[in-house]
């Protein structure tokens, strides 16, 4: 006799349906991450510093973890920016002038900015 499912189409069907229960689930936790980070994306701040007669323009600034600290050179020579903390650290090419390198400052804490070009350059970022 005939089982629940009439022919091999219908149980692939079935199949099929139990799978895509799971996915919709799954797509909807995706969804619901995937908004949360949109939402810590759009929340992020993006704060300008610029480089110029061989300092920052600023010597301190506040920023908000996951914000973004663009660092411009507006001197007609090189640049470069660094920090090196146990827990955050980075070190870049040299920026020509005119560029702009983008730093999202991850973690919370006090770092010292430097430029490996200009030992006297510092900028304090303190991360809330
Ligand atoms: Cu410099």
């Amino acid at each position: 006799m005939m089982g629940q499912f009439s022919s091999l189409a219908e149980r692939r069907a079935a199949a099929l349906g139990g799978l895509s229960l799971v996915k919709l689930l799954f797509l909807g936790a995706a969804l619901v991450a995937f908004g949360h980070v949109a939402a810590v994306a759009l929340a992020s701040e993006t704060h300008r510093v610029s480089q110029k007669n061989r300092a920052f323009a600023v010597k301190e600034i506040v920023v908000a973890a996951g914000d973004v600290v663009e660092f411009t050179n507006d001197d007609e020579f090189i640049h470069q920016i660094y920090a090196k903390a146990s827990d955050f650290d980075f070190d870049t090419d040299e920026s020509l002038p005119g560029d702009t390198i983008p730093i999202t400052f991850t973690k919370s804490g006090v770092f010292e900015v430097h430029c490996h070009i200009h030992p006297k350059m510092i900028l304090v970022v303190t991360v809330q």
